[in-house]
């Protein structure tokens, strides 16, 4: 693939899926291509982080499975404040398993994820099922938020000897997959650019400065990955939230996301 000089907006033009383009128009309209990971682990604290990155952010990323007192209620609480403050809301459930099971983990058990996430991810391992079993969830529901839900397939990950980077043929396989479902998968969660413009490139593992963590996760700067590898959005969890002030800190990484952008976009 060429590089890539197109603006957040003109790339909405070409994306099928509806809540991929939404997320692209809020990127230009707030200037952020920061997702801030929240990976807290009260409810509490959820929302007091939501609250405070909000205004910086054009996506939370969620791990509803690590909060302890996770309950009906904090979905909506999240959808409101991701309402008012204009960022969607991805749970980084990362589905792994055939159709008929992610069919009912989508949309059943205590998270009902689909009752209030925009955006939700799966592995390509299982196979172009786990898209169908995902599909037909969305196709059973009522709500019509979770009619407009948009799939990321893991095309890579940012941990050091992950299969899908180290086998060969595996991203190339996943991207064919997506490009057989473009109305609902939107996008990968790679660790730069690996196809198309009508797809948005989801990256974690970022920090100011490049590094590890010890348990295998692998960091790149802003710079690094919306410059130089052509991601459109930065993943940032413990470099906002272990921070002192983490909204002044999601303003820093917003700065200098959007300026790696804009860097790139103008170059
Ligand atoms: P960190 O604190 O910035 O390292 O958090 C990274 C977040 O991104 C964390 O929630 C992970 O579950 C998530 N993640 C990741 O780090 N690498 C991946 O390849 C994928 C998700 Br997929």
């Amino acid at each position: 693939e060429k590089e890539s000089k197109l603006t957040y907006l003109q790339r909405a033009e070409k994306v099928k899926n509806v809540t991929g383009r939404r997320l692209l128009e809020l990127m230009e309209a707030k200037k952020s291509n920061l997702a801030v990971a929240a990976d807290v682990t009260t409810k509490a604290q959820l929302l007091e982080l939501a609250e405070a990155v909000g205004p910086e952010i054009c996506m939370l990323k969620t791990h509803a499975d690590i909060i302890a007192d996770w309950d009906e209620g904090t979905g909506p609480a999240l959808a409101e404040i991701a309402k008012r403050h204009q960022f969607l809301l991805f749970e980084d459930r990362k589905f792994a398993d055939i159709g008929s099971t992610v069919h009912h983990q989508v949309s059943g058990g205590l998270h009902s994820i689909s009752k209030w996430a925009h955006v939700i991810n799966a592995h390509s391992m299982p196979g172009p099922g786990i898209i169908s079993g995902l599909k037909k969830a969305v196709a059973e529901t009522d709500s019509e938020m979770a009619k407009s839900l948009g799939l990321l397939l893991l095309a890579e990950m940012s941990s050091e000897g992950n299969l899908a980077t180290a086998l060969p043929g595996y991203t190339q396989k996943t991207i064919e997959m997506a490009e057989a479902e473009k109305e609902f998968v939107f996008g990968f969660i790679s660790t730069g650019r690996v196809a198309g413009d009508d797809f948005v490139y989801l990256t974690p593992g970022v920090k100011k400065s490049a590094g590890g963590d010890g348990l295998g996760q692998q960091y790149n700067t802003p710079e690094k990955v919306i410059g130089e590898k052509e991601s459109d959005v930065i993943i940032v969890g413990r470099g906002v939230y272990q921070a002192d002030n983490p909204a002044k800190e999601a303003k820093a990484y917003r700065e200098a996301g959007w300026r790696a952008y804009e860097t790139r976009v103008s170059g």
